[in-house]
């Protein structure tokens, strides 16, 4: 049975072990000869980040499959050491995806690999992921795999702070809001509107996601202008980071990708210990990170963390659920940890031992809060997940729960969908979601006792 057709037949699975037995058969289903495609319709190639959370659910059932998932990633490095978004599988037809290899072109680009990738990055969760995979099965086979993804995932961290800390204060920027992963977060509105473009210029190209998806739930046409615009700036440079400061439209510091950043390097200080390599660097390389976040993504005005928009040198006033990300990093000082345990817990984001309604993406108090429309509002698991691990981190287990128990209760009432409603919990985009399925393993293998168990499956 697929898992489409679990859902579908029982309205959501009724049990933990149903879960476990959906989440599996969507990974299953979704895996494509050495990586998983985060969804066969909608997304049919690989992406960076989904497959860091992918490893993670991963490696609860198939950890070897976990290995080849980051593997195949990695294969796709530039020799700056810039891990792509995408990497296009060759073997789908033109049109699969939109925008295709056609539009990237990175054969044309200096120190592209042999593949067809696009040129930007995303969130680097991969360190964080593959220590989670060997914490999980600290086995000689997973051993020897870390040892092999360790160099490349240096290299990943080299590239973002050599070529990306445009100012030199510390922080990596991205250079397009699909670097961010939130893609139409309301985060990039004020940026976005400094790109010139017009959304007709969408009549020459088709659109594959409201192709999948409602066009009312996904970014707009202007969005997709200037997405593209944003694309072709960036590719007809060759992706070079040494010009972007001379008129690239799109530079910003975001929270949630240097809380990755940083988390990335305290992962890799364990590894390295693991390894017999010196955390050392790592260690001061992470606090680095962390001093230059509270240094200039803070606010001390909303005691929450906002992005930084280079071009005007402001931070951008829209409180979404990135401001909550740099909980994951363990050194964050107290001042600010509490500060985010109240922004959390606020009417904007409702996180509580017993949740009313799911964690949205964006602030539900806010007037251009949006419950369909895909980062501006509806509910995402791999955000939960993070904030999740943030809460734990810094000794709010409580929270920590509610959050779990209301992220498992997603799945239960509507299957492995890429997101949710944050009000009604409605599933919503691609229905066989992978990060949504691997998560949720992880989550069901977190505190698994009949407490949480039952309320989880009472929702
Ligand atoms: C563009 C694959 C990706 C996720 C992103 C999500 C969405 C792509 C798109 O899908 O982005 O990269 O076409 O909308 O926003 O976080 O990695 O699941």
């Amino acid at each position: 049975m697929t898992a489409d057709a679990a859902t579908a037949r029982t309205g959501g699975p009724a049990d933990v072990a149903g879960l476990r037995r959906l989440a599996v058969a969507t990974l299953d289903a979704n895996w494509e000869h050495d990586h998983t495609v985060p969804s066969r319709t909608l997304y049919p190639h690989q992406w960076s980040w989904d497959s860091a959370f992918i490893a993670v659910g991963l490696a609860h059932v198939r950890p070897e499959r976990a290995w080849r998932e980051l593997a195949s990633l990695f294969r796709a490095q530039w020799a700056d050491g810039r891990v792509p978004h995408i990497v296009f599988n060759r073997a789908l037809r033109v049109g699969a995806y939109f925008p295709g290899p056609e539009l990237w072109r990175s054969a044309t680009a200096e120190g592209a690999p042999a593949l067809d990738t696009s040129g930007l990055v995303q969130p680097p969760v991969h360190a964080l992921a593959a220590w989670l995979a060997y914490r999980r099965a600290p086995d000689p086979a997973g051993l020897a795999a870390l040892r092999r993804l360790y160099p490349a995932l240096v290299a990943q961290q080299g590239y973002l702070a050599d070529r990306r800390d445009l100012t030199g204060e510390g922080l990596a920027c991205i250079v397009h809001p699909w670097e961010s992963g939130l893609d139409n977060s309301p985060a990039w509105d004020e940026p976005m509107a400094a790109v010139a473009a017009e959304a007709t210029v969408m009549r020459a190209y088709r659109r594959h996601d409201t192709a999948h998806a409602d066009a009312a739930h996904r970014p707009t046409d202007l969005d997709y202008a200037r997405y593209l615009a944003m694309v072709a700036s960036y590719r007809d440079r060759g992706y070079s980071d040494q010009v972007l400061a001379d008129g690239h439209p799109f530079l910003v510091e975001c929270p949630l990708f240097n809380a990755a950043f940083g988390a990335a390097e305290h992962a890799l200080a364990r590894i390295a210990t693991v390894l017999g390599a010196d955390p050392g660097p790592h260690r001061a390389r992470a606090a680095r990170i962390t001093e230059a976040l509270v240094r200039r993504l803070y606010d001390p005005a909303t005691g929450t963390f906002a992005p930084r928009d280079l071009r005007t040198g402001r931070l951008v006033p829209a409180r979404t659920v990135l401001g909550l990300a740099p909980l994951i990093l363990p050194d964050l000082p107290a001042r600010q940890v509490d500060a985010l345990v109240v922004e959390a817990r606020s009417a904007r984001f409702g996180v509580a031992e017993r949740m009313e309604r799911p964690l949205p993406s964006h602030d539900r108090t806010a007037p251009d809060f949006e419950p369909l429309r895909y980062w501006r509002g509806p509910s995402w698991l791999n955000v939960g997940w993070l904030v999740r691990r943030g809460l734990l981190t810094h000794g709010r287990p409580e929270l920590a729960a509610g959050l779990r128990r209301s992220m498992i209760g997603l799945v239960a009432g509507a299957g492995c969908h890429e997101y949710f409603h944050p009000d009604t919990g409605v599933g919503l985009g691609s229905p066989a979601f992978g990060w949504t399925a691997a998560l949720l393993l992880d989550l069901l293998a977190e505190e698994p006792t009949p407490e949480t168990d039952r309320a989880t499956v009472a929702r």
